[in-house]
């Protein structure tokens, strides 16, 4: 009796400091399932998001987020505090790095492409003529800086 308590305090220890006790073990969700809704204030207005798992709003922890650009879309040179890895679902998204937006320095990255940046290295992105869709998947607390504040649509 006594080791079975012991036990069970050991495994809720485990589960608690694995965050698991207050997860689901598994969940999925299916391509019909992803509803677009308007995307962040800190992205140029136009793009729709569906927030996959986790929170890029939480003090720690690992999300991915569903990300949709119309075509001749912008998003302005900026950085991220923690690493950025995006995969592209379909369209073509052409991204490039440096302080500011140089279409000589981008190279398009298509359906199926991944890629990477580590936190605070300065980077762009845009679409051209087709709509894009590409997955984040990031650790939180998650944020954007634009190199030139300017570019920053929360401050228009
Ligand atoms: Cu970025």
């Amino acid at each position: 009796m006594k080791l079975r308590i012991v036990i069970l305090s050991l495994l809720l220890t485990i589960f608690s400091t694995n965050g698991l006790a207050n997860e689901k073990v598994a969940n999925h969700i299916s391509s019909e399932n992803i509803k677009w809704v308007d995307g962040p204030a800190s992205l140029p207005p136009g793009s729709k998001m569906h927030l996959l798992y986790g929170s890029p709003k939480s003090e720690s922890g690992a999300f991915t987020l569903r990300l949709k650009f119309p075509k001749n879309y912008t998003i302005p040179a900026h950085w991220h505090p923690t690493n950025e890895r995006i995969t592209v679902i379909s369209g073509v998204l052409y991204f490039g790095l440096g302080n500011k937006l140089d279409k000589n320095h981008a190279g398009p990255l298509k359906a199926g492409a991944h890629g990477w940046v580590i936190k605070k290295i300065a980077h762009f992105a845009y679409t051209e003529d087709e709509s894009t869709i590409i997955q984040l998947d990031a650790q939180a607390p998650w944020g954007i800086t634009y190199v030139d504040e300017k570019n920053d649509p929360r401050s228009k």
